[in-house]
């Protein structure tokens, strides 16, 4: 009797049993392929282009007895209206949102007096400058609520398109979002001489493009499901300007490119594929002007473009997908198949004629890896370089002054990262054994290196020797760098030992 009933019932259950997974499995691939459309972002051809671009001011310097160049900066909250009406909270130098541009020449003394007027101990970090490490404005340079910090050095580099912006341990990606970062440009003798536009704000652009979310009126700085590169945003704006268009009157505009965003790379280029030059990397000019129609640049990097510009016309400065993140899933969801339309040009009917630039630009002076007198190797993990996450009180690595290195930098942990280096502009000497395309041949403090990526670079460390006080080397996808992707190295006179690092804030 029992045998007989329980066919049926072990049919039922079956049938049930089958229905549940098919409707489990059905939610999770409906969920998943939402999930996967979901990240796509496009802002292109949806962008008014109604705002005119902010410039950020030149700061204001005065030139001490002694020859130095002062700077003030204060940092402070405050609010902005990004969307008519919409008062958003924000930080910045001077400023409610943002800083000045910074401007001083190779040879020149400068001291910058910060006052920290927000209710944050904080840092200002000076990206890509060669400088003491005391000056550098890492974690180690805390500046607490209400204090005030005086970095001087001389400027000893080439004419560059630099940046600054803080670098507290832990709390780096907050406080860049809110709005702490502005340029600091460099020029020297060469820079003057060469043939290439100049005119600040006129046919010299800044354009510092960083994504933002928005909940209201507030930013919205949540991270989304599987996005483990951080923060991405769902529109962009340049120098804080939301759908931003700049008139322009010259044949040839320079735009100083800077990704400030915490997490996303951009490929720029333009609409109809014209092709551009690239003049300038992190640390300066290239040797020969470089034609190319994408320029790809992660968070940090920056990159001087010179785009010709045709009578009356409008044309967008356009981030395009990208396909060399080493995978669909990466891809799709570090934000390689996003889309921006990010800055609209507009040419006046009568355009002033620009000079031709020039074929060569000048000597690199990058060191070539020549002489190098030691190896180093860095494994890239979101837990941690070289397998240690970040700790204030232990040196990584110790350096020689006068040395030059050779790093080999490797990611194969599964997402994108790129890895910056404090105090040097560093030559590229290889990506995955080949010799690297024209964009990655000028002096660089920062590069790009997704999923199975192998890179070996040549640094030179000049010093001055600072046994107890670190420089970084991190990664700058800034979620990353706070969770501890970042290690600590001091240079040290031959023969020195490093010691144990100093600062207010050291021991974290
Ligand atoms: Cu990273």
């Amino acid at each position: 009797m029992s045998r007989l009933t329980s066919r049926p019932r072990l049919k039922r259950v079956l049938i049930i049993l089958g229905s549940v997974v098919t409707v489990v499995a059905l939610a999770l691939g409906g969920g998943l392929l939402w999930l996967w459309q979901d990240a796509e972002i496009s802002t292109v051809g949806k962008e008014s282009f109604d705002n005119a671009l902010a410039i950020p001011p030149l700061a204001k310097s005065r030139v001490d007895k002694d020859g130095t160049r002062v700077f003030d900066l204060r940092m402070q909250s405050g609010e902005k209206e990004f969307k008519a009406g919409r008062a958003t909270p924000t930080w910045g130098f001077n400023g409610d949102h943002l800083g000045p541009t910074l401007r001083a020449k190779r040879g020149e003394k400068v001291r910058v007096r910060i006052r920290n007027g927000l209710d944050e101990a904080s840092t200002v970090h000076w990206h890509g400058m060669h400088l003491p490490a005391k000056m550098d404005g890492g974690p180690h340079q805390m500046i607490r609520p209400g204090g005030s910090w005086s970095p001087h050095w001389t400027v000893d580099q080439p004419a560059a398109t630099l940046w600054y912006h803080p670098h507290p341990h832990g709390a780096t990606e907050k406080h860049v979002q809110r709005g702490l970062a502005g340029l600091f440009l460099l020029d020297d003798k060469r820079s003057a001489r060469l043939a290439l536009p100049k005119k600040y704000g006129v046919d010299d652009l800044p354009v510092i493009v960083q994504d933002v979310r928005f909940d209201g009126a507030k930013f919205d700085h949540g991270h989304k499901m599987m996005r483990n590169v951080g923060f991405l945003g769902d529109r962009t704006m340049v120098n804080g300007t939301l759908a931003p268009y700049q008139e322009v009157g010259d044949e040839l505009i320079r735009l100083r490119l800077l990704n400030a965003s915490t997490a996303r790379t951009y490929d720029f280029g333009f609409p109809d594929d014209r092709a551009f030059s690239l003049v300038g990397t992190d640390g300066g000019a290239l040797e020969r002007p470089a034609r190319m129609q994408r320029i790809q640049l992660s968070p940090g990097e920056r990159a001087e473009i010179v785009v010709r510009m045709r009578p009356g016309e409008r044309t967008v400065l356009r981030s395009f997908p990208q396909d060399n993140y080493g995978g669909a899933w990466q891809q799709r969801f570090s934000g390689g198949d996003d889309a921006f339309d990010v800055l609209q040009l507009r040419a006046a009917e009568r355009l002033r004629p620009s000079p031709a630039l020039p074929s060569e630009l000048g000597e690199l002076e990058v060191p070539d890896g020549a002489g190098a007198s030691r190896a180093r190797f860095f494994d890239l993990k979101q837990s941690g370089i070289n397998g240690r996450a970040m700790r204030m009180d232990r040196i990584d690595e110790v350096v020689t002054r006068g040395a030059t290195e050779t790093w080999t930098v490797r990611n194969d942990n599964g997402m994108p990262h790129n890895f910056h280096v404090h105090d040097v502009q560093f030559r590229v000497l290889e990506v995955n054994g080949e010799a690297p395309p024209p964009e990655l041949r000028g002096p660089k403090d920062t590069v790009f290196l997704p999923n199975g990526t192998t890179m070996k670079l040549a640094l030179r460390f000049e010093g001055p020797a600072d046994p107890k006080t670190p420089y970084m080397y991190h990664c700058h996808l800034l979620s990353h760098e706070d969770g501890g992707m970042m290690g600590q190295f001091v240079v040290v006179e031959k023969g020195q030992k490093a010691g144990k690092p100093s600062g207010r804030h050291s021991g974290h």
